[in-house]
């Protein structure tokens, strides 16, 4: 365990510093048997990347595996802080209390979260664990941001420490209401880690505003609009919706690699009229039973025709030591199963169904050769997807349907929106875009295109910085 400190360590140097659950690098094992650090992929590294690189700033997170912790080491232009966690912490921390507990409850109970002392006992431990690390690296003054639902108790547990630090903290996932967040036996305990941030980030208005009724409700604060007062503080919450690195996926859906593969993809598929696409982590938010009951019920009812229609679904592996995913995939490849034993020809699957982790390229391409993009969440903080396809769609074909509990369906009014508990809407939406005529389609990518080249990554990364060193 770290020794607490109270201010600045002799050498941290640190201006700038994140702390995430993971760090943004892989280890990667060669052929040769050595073994290397590899950048990860994903937006959010590259978002953050500019903001940590060239200022000396440091990265605090796990490295993904239990076990010892490799000493702090230099990449990228960061300095990467590794954070050891035990295969105990793992298991109580990790997949237990962070995505067993706070990720159903945070999506509006679309399971039932466990809660188990044990699990939060860890949680606070490992929560301390980061906050020593980040104490110990972070320069005088320097600015930090904080990231999810892992580490909602380090803004407080930081600032105990280092009173001089301005600390951001931004949640990925939506924030429940009073009604549901209340159920959590360590309700006040979260509320007042948070607090312990100058800005607190959301992705939606409502997220936000749910936070600062809950400071009201549950700690008889005084707020007024996104400002709570707070121990002599002023904290603000507010929505900062993030996004995407517009252009760059813009240029890659557009490669002519990427649109041969497209082409490929139709032609594998057998020339199909329509393809119908999902794209999802396995997790049972994101409503992928939902999307194959309306496609089925669709061909039961003689509205669509397979192989000619084909829905294409990749569910890429996700918490697979995590029981409700477990059952869920089961649950998921059955439907699958069945769709294709009653719809399927020696023509073609109904149902193209991956359960793996595709290229970045890949995607692109399936995006491309896609005519309907199906994003049916039951809730989700925003869904990285819904903008993909739209960043992806330069020719400006193909027609999102999009869930309203998605984050995203603030800001894609062009997409069809469903509610994704309505099977009759969701089927009717579907038969639309499947349907729509290409004048109406493009008009609506268009618009959804123009609003996305705003609102890109750089633009999300800027307005938190910017507020966040407002506050300093
Ligand atoms: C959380 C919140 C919020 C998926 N399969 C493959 C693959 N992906 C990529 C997608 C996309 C990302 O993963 C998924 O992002 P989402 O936003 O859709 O969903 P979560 O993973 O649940 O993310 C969410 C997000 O954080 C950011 O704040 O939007 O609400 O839940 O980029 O393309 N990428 C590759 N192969 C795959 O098979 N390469």
């Amino acid at each position: 365990m770290a020794e607490e400190t109270n201010g600045p360590a002799p050498d941290a140097d640190s201006p700038v510093v994140v702390v995430a659950n993971r760090l943004p690098v892989d280890q990667v094992t060669d052929p040769d048997g050595s073994t290397r650090w590899q950048r990860s992929p994903g937006g959010l590294v590259t978002a953050l990347e500019p903001f940590v690189a060239g200022r000396g700033g440091a990265w605090v997170g796990w490295s993904g595996s239990a076990g010892d912790a490799p000493d702090p080491f230099d990449s990228g232009g960061m300095h990467l802080v590794p954070v050891e966690l035990s295969e105990e912490e793992v298991d109580r921390y990790y997949e237990g209390f962070s995505n067993a507990s706070l990720w159903p409850l945070y999506h509006d109970v679309v399971e039932k979260p466990e809660y188990h002392r044990t699990w939060w006992d860890t949680y606070v431990q490992v929560n301390k664990r980061f906050a020593d690390r980040a104490a110990q690296v972070a320069a005088e003054g320097a600015i930090v941001w904080v990231h999810d639902y892992q580490l909602q108790l380090v803004p407080a547990l930081l600032r105990q420490q280092r009173p001089d630090l301005t600390i951001g903290f931004f949640l990925h996932i939506p924030f429940p209401p009073y009604e549901l967040f209340t159920q959590l036996p360590w309700r006040s305990a979260i509320v007042e880690g948070l607090l312990g941030a100058d800005l607190i980030g959301f992705q939606m208005p409502s997220a936000a505003s749910n936070f600062v009724s809950l400071a009201r409700r549950l700690h008889d604060l005084p707020t007024k609009g996104s400002s709570i007062q707070y121990e002599g503080r002023t904290v603000t919450a507010k929505a900062f919706p993030i996004s995407i690195d517009v252009a760059a996926f813009d240029e890659l859906a557009s490669s002519p690699e990427v649109l041969a593969r497209a082409a490929e993809i139709r032609k594998e598929l057998g020339k199909p009229d329509k393809i119908v696409l999902g794209v999802d982590r396995l997790d049972y938010t994101k409503g992928i039973g939902v999307r194959l009951n309306a496609f089925q019920e669709l061909l039961e009812d003689g509205a669509i025709e397979a192989p000619s229609t084909v829905f294409l679904q990749v569910a890429t592996p996700s918490r697979e030591r995590v029981e409700h995913y477990v059952t869920m995939r089961e649950t998921i490849e059955q439907q699958v199963g069945h769709i294709n034993g009653l719809y399927g020809s020696m023509a073609g699957s109904a149902v193209q169904y991956f359960n793996q982790s595709m290229p970045r390229e890949e995607l692109a391409a399936m995006y491309r050769a896609a005519d309907v993009m199906l994003v049916t969440p039951y809730r989700d903080g925003m869904n990285l997807v819904a903008k993909e396809y739209v960043a992806a769609r330069g020719d400006l074909g193909g027609v999102l349907v999009l869930s309203e509990f998605a984050g995203a369906a603030a800001e894609l009014r062009q997409a069809l929106l469903v509610n994704p508990h309505d099977i009759a809407g969701v089927k009717n939406q579907l038969l639309r875009a499947l349907r729509m005529e290409p004048v109406e389609a493009a008009k609506r990518m268009r618009a959804m295109r123009r609003y996305l080249a705003k609102h890109d990554l750089d633009h999300w990364a800027n307005s938190f910085f910017d507020q966040l060193k407002a506050q300093a």
